[in-house]
């Protein structure tokens, strides 16, 4: 990808462009870097509205004000294209007064101690006040990270149109820690990365620290993400090394204005590799004494430090269990070194061990549970959204509820490994909210995820969530310029998981695109859909892991090569003669009985089961009669929808030439173009392979496949793509 300004001029490029009698508007060019933070000029008559009520910026001028100072200068210069005065003291009217009771004696002077206090150091108020002629906005909070996120959120509303008259908001976070995972390696590469080469260089930390990091870090802030792992879970122990622990805490000391603690991936076996031990056995007293020592040593560097994120005994990686250890064993070791410096371990239920028979879907329950209430205060267990594996949609994790005494945080997945890489365009929100709504019935009704999340359903203190990074080095960070959107989606679901969907999108939309009202509506329908349309054209009605393997790009139901039966789509698929899914009932795995009633009963009942999740818990013949047709027919129609939503997707999208700059239209019409042949590549291929069990017709209005079967399972679909429709980098060329 081509390297430009951040700030082009290069691009200043402006159309005027009649569209359908609805659309006249200037665009210039542009290639994403900036976000959701671009701060152009907004229009005459709003910035008119705004100037009027904010004159100058009252702030302190302290390097631990930098952060929130900057950003406010910047965003509002460019917004209301004014150079606003700034002062420390000078209260007058149409003053924005921004800072905490210790930095700014006006604040101070306002006696909001109790209500800060409440809202703690990342809670803020926005608040409009009026002192006889006096009339001023104040954003307060108890601590810098607080005011920083204050002003965000303030600045978010200007960009959206939003009035800030009478403003009396209070926010705070619903979720303590708003983690990123980095799956990044040392080499630079990102396990299951689609936007470029890890944001870390590491070859040239810590000496040079790429000025990149600091708008990472602006991007994170402004969604509330307080905490960046920066290394994959599939750890390298070199990253323990005191090498890379001072290239870390370079990384530290730009995060730190930001709120945001970086934690480190923690190889479980360590202490061999570095510290030339004979185990890594948690009870061995030598292991014990060298994590104690490696904490203090990182802690002397990064005092700040968050702490480790652990993947052990789990696809290959060390752990406790190689010495007959428990996974309570291995946590609380690594707790105990982490605790005197309030750091944390977050340790991973992404367990699975392969036995003959037995169903992945209930692995990580039957290995973690029954440790319940075992864990260490400053442990979290770290929960993937579904049972399996990111899949484009699972049922909630059975683990959600069925541990009271442990702290579960939610590990969703922005990146999309199993939903099209960096071509397709899937947002997120919607999938992320149906499990968070997902009432899991652990205390009866109203036993929702997103209330063990937050603690309030268990009354846990510590809390958090972690979501797999979709970054990189491309210019556009994400790839394809709507995964920006599954970025900015988490941080907002992370703060409040109340936030609707729609609403995400509309914030988003209107600071990342345009506000013109009638291409906010076209690009806000594209995106709340998008979710449903890629589950039908890849994975209709509970079907799940269909994908080639090893990249999961493209289909491959017919796949049964993997020495792992549980790696293998026919696995899952379990399509014969007789019908199709997986049971997870009674009269299978019975799986299903690790979630609570009366939800066990609703997915175990073929007559109750939401179709959505039919074929992740049964096995159903092919003229099995759903709401409105067979099966069979079912299956190929909702294939089908999903081919036609991208192809419907594709003339929305046109019809926004003029509207949308030129540089990400053409970039996000190219991925669109991939989006529709992989859609139809998924539907005739899976549809081919099913049929050669039902032996049914395809119903009316699904379309022949446009190959055959066997040129389907030759044909890789990543490979194929890399030969023709185009590189990933090439759109904004
Ligand atoms: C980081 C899946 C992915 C792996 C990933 C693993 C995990 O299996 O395919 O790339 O490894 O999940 O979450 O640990």
């Amino acid at each position: 990808m081509k390297n430009k300004k951040f700030y082009s001029l290069n691009g200043l490029i402006a159309f005027c462009v009649m569209l359908g009698g609805f659309f006249v508007l200037s665009t210039r060019a542009e290639d994403g870097y900036r976000l959701w933070l671009r701060y152009d000029r907004l229009s005459e008559s709003s910035a008119k509205v705004y100037r009027a009520q904010i004159k100058f910026l009252v702030i302190k001028k302290s390097s631990e004000t930098f952060a929130v100072r900057s950003e406010l200068e910047t965003a509002l210069n460019g917004l209301l294209s004014e150079q606003l005065p700034v002062s420390e003291t000078l209260v007058k009217n149409g003053a924005l007064i921004v800072g905490t009771p210790k930095n700014s004696p006006f604040i101070g002077s306002l006696k909001l101690d109790k209500e800060l206090a409440e809202l703690g150091s990342e809670g803020f108020i926005i608040r409009s006040f009026k002192f006889k002629n006096l009339s001023a906005i104040v954003i307060a909070s108890n601590g810098e990270t607080g005011a920083l996120y204050g002003a965000f959120h303030f600045l978010r509303r200007l960009q959206t149109g939003e009035s800030i008259k009478n403003l009396k908001i209070a926010e705070k976070p619903k979720i303590k820690l708003r983690v990123l995972n980095h799956w990044d390696n040392p080499d630079g590469s990102i396990e299951r990365g689609y936007a470029g080469k890890s944001l870390w260089n590491w070859a040239e930390l810590p000496e040079k620290v790429d000025s990149r990091l600091r708008d990472y870090a602006r991007a994170d802030a402004s969604v509330g993400i307080n905490g960046v792992v920066l290394n994959n879970v599939n750890a390298s122990a070199e990253m323990l090394t005191p090498e890379y622990l001072r290239k870390t805490a370079a990384i530290a000391d730009v995060f730190r204005a930001y709120g945001i603690k970086v934690y480190l991936s923690a190889r479980f076996s360590a202490p061999i590799e570095l510290g030339g031990l004979k185990t890594a056995d948690p009870f061995d007293e030598q292991v014990r004494v060298w994590w104690k020592r490696k904490a203090d040593e990182i802690y002397k560097i990064i005092p700040d430090f968050g702490g480790f994120l652990v993947k052990a005994n789990s696809e290959g990686q060390p752990g406790p269990r190689t010495y007959n250890r428990t996974h309570v064993d291995g946590a609380n070791m690594l707790a105990d070194a982490l605790a005197a410096h309030n750091g944390v371990v977050i340790w991973r239920a992404f367990v699975y061990d392969m036995k003959p028979g037995y169903d992945r879907a209930g692995a990580a329950f039957e290995n973690l549970q029954p440790f319940d209430g075992k864990f260490a205060a400053n442990v979290l267990l770290q929960v993937k959204n579904g049972p399996i594996d990111f899949q484009p949609r699972e049922p909630f994790h059975p683990l959600f509820g069925a541990m009271p005494k442990t702290q579960l945080m939610p590990e969703l997945q922005i990146t999309q490994e199993y939903l099209g890489f960096s071509n397709h365009l899937v947002f997120l929100a919607p999938m992320w909210r149906e499990v968070f709504e997902a009432d899991t019935h652990a205390r009866g009704k109203n036993s929702t995820v997103a209330r063990v999340a937050d603690g309030t359903l268990f009354g846990q203190n510590l809390t958090g969530i972690a979501g797999v990074a979709n970054t990189g080095t491309d210019r556009n960070w994400t790839g394809h310029d709507f995964s920006q959107a599954n970025w900015y989606a988490f941080g907002r679901l992370a703060w409040n998981h109340e936030i609707s969907s729609a609403q995400i999108a509309d914030e988003w939309i209107k600071m990342t695109f345009t506000r013109e009202p009638k291409a906010v509506v076209i690009i806000k329908k594209m995106l709340l859909e998008s979710h449903e349309a890629a589950v039908d054209y890849m994975v209709p009605l509970g079907l799940h892991h269909q994908m080639w393997g090893g990249h999961h790009y493209g289909p491959a139901p017919w796949w049964n090569t993997y020495e792992r039966d549980d790696w293998n789509p026919t696995y899952y698929n379990k399509a014969d003669a007789n019908g199709i899914g997986f049971d997870r009932t009674a009269t299978g795995s019975n799986t299903v009985g690790q979630y609570f009633s009366p939800v066990r009963d609703e997915y175990s009942n073929l007559k109750t089961v939401p179709e959505k999740y039919l074929l992740w818990f049964h096995h159903v013949p092919w003229d099995y009669r759903l709401k409105s047709g067979t099966l069979w027919d079912e299956m190929a129609l909702h294939y089908q929808r999903g081919v036609e939503w991208v192809r419907q997707t594709r003339k929305n999208w046109e019809n926004l030439k003029g509207v949308i700059d030129a540089e990400r239209h053409r970039a996000i019409a190219k991925k669109l173009a991939i989006q529709e042949r992989d859609a139809v590549w998924w539907k005739d291929a899976s549809l081919s392979y099913f049929q050669t069990f039902s032996r049914r017709p395809l119903p009316p209005g699904v379309e022949k496949p446009q190959r055959t079967l066997d040129e389907y399972k030759k044909i890789d679909l990543l490979d194929d793509f890399a030969r023709g429709i185009g590189s990933f980098d090439e759109n904004h060329q």
